[in-house]
């Protein structure tokens, strides 16, 4: 306590006043993430909570009437301001067999990655249908219209990611409406991937957006690659083996402000502690494990499932175990902070 305490409480609600602050007197730039970061790490389980409380809702609301019939998921460290982590926004979607959630585009970019179906249901992206299988890796370009449709059976489920907060805080949030429930399609199915996706392109054509110029990954191939890499057993002792979905014209990632990711951890292994500033979702495809996070008395073990989703915040030393060969896949900021300068990780000791 200084001796002119009363009157630097008074400067300071002048200055109140008058539309400013005492730098001095915050903690503006505190020294570690630990002390910037409020998002904690949670395990959402699908089976058991997330499922059966969507599912509830299919009774109560049509995919149409909801726009997007999707239950957001909500970090407890945040408030309930509609992240799972500071900077990325997460929401389960569910789609009902014959629904509509009609056209619409935004300034944010989003993913979808596949949880639940049985096939027949579809997302159209600039004209084209991208049919969904559980595993396949989806993505739906800022300002790009898009709807989903359901021709199949039984209900589908899949995760929403989206760069919300990251478009939050630089502020141009745009929202429009389609004037029909459909936008008009323009090419067949599956056309992006047949031009894109096989290390080739159509000799007169370039691309030249931010963003991959394929929809849609199917999680056969995906997965048919990890089978096929794993014969080197040349594991990364923090991560297994770990691919990133990418962006074929560049070889970036496949969108500009998150990365994907798709990792095999085989039987046994035990990835070692690892911190790096992105924000990562994880959601288990195949196996069983526990996510070791946090530090001291404030380490905690979380089991997870397939079609579990968890996060894991900046800069919390986490490591990953596995009870047989499990499958991951997780998106984070990476790719954003990587173009910001900011992007760090700390490997062992180093
Ligand atoms: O499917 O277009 O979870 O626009 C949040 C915003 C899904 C979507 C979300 C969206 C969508």
């Amino acid at each position: 306590m200084s001796d002119n305490q009363a009157a630097r409480e008074a400067y300071y609600a002048k200055a109140a006043t008058l539309n400013v602050s005492a730098l001095w007197t915050t903690r503006l730039v505190p020294p570690l993430p630990k002390d910037s970061v409020r998002a904690v790490p949670f395990l959402w389980d699908f089976d058991n909570v997330l499922r059966p409380t969507l599912f509830e809702a299919g009774g109560l609301i049509t995919a149409h009437e909801a726009n997007r019939r999707v239950l957001t998921l909500e970090n407890p460290g945040l408030d309930g301001s509609h992240r799972i982590l500071e900077s990325l926004y997460a929401g389960l979607q569910m789609l009902l067999p014959g629904e509509c959630a009609p056209a619409h585009k935004h300034s944010p970019s989003a993913l979808r990655f596949i949880i639940e179906g049985q096939g027949g249901a579809w997302t159209a992206v600039s004209g084209e249908k991208s049919y969904m299988k559980p595993g396949d890796f989806v993505i739906t370009p800022s300002d790009t219209w898009h709807d989903h449709g359901h021709d199949g059976d039984g209900p589908y489920f899949w995760m929403d990611g989206l760069d919300i907060p990251m478009i939050a805080a630089f502020g141009p949030m745009f929202f429009e409406h389609y004037a029909e429930d459909r936008a008009p399609l323009k090419r067949p199915a599956g056309d992006s991937l047949a031009r894109y996706g096989a290390n080739m392109r159509p000799v007169n054509e370039t691309w030249s957006k931010p963003e991959s110029p394929i929809f849609s990954y199917p999680y056969e191939r995906s997965r048919e690659v990890l089978e096929q890499l794993r014969k080197n057993e040349e594991w990364d002792p923090y991560a297994g083996l770990k691919l990133a979905y990418i962006n074929p014209t560049t070889g970036g990632s496949a969108m500009p402000t998150i990365s994907a990711f798709l990792q095999l951890i085989p039987k046994g292994f035990k990835t070692e502690f690892y911190q790096t500033t992105e924000n990562t979702v994880f959601s288990p495809i195949e196996g069983t494990g526990r996510l070791i996070v946090g530090e001291g008395d404030a380490q905690k073990t979380i089991a997870w499932k397939p079609r579990d989703i968890f996060a894991v915040p900046c800069w919390i030393p986490y490591r990953l175990e596995t009870d047989g060969d499990a499958v991951l896949f997780s998106y984070s900021d990476r790719v954003a902070q990587e173009k910001l300068g900011i992007w760090r990780e700390r490997r062992g000791n180093s």
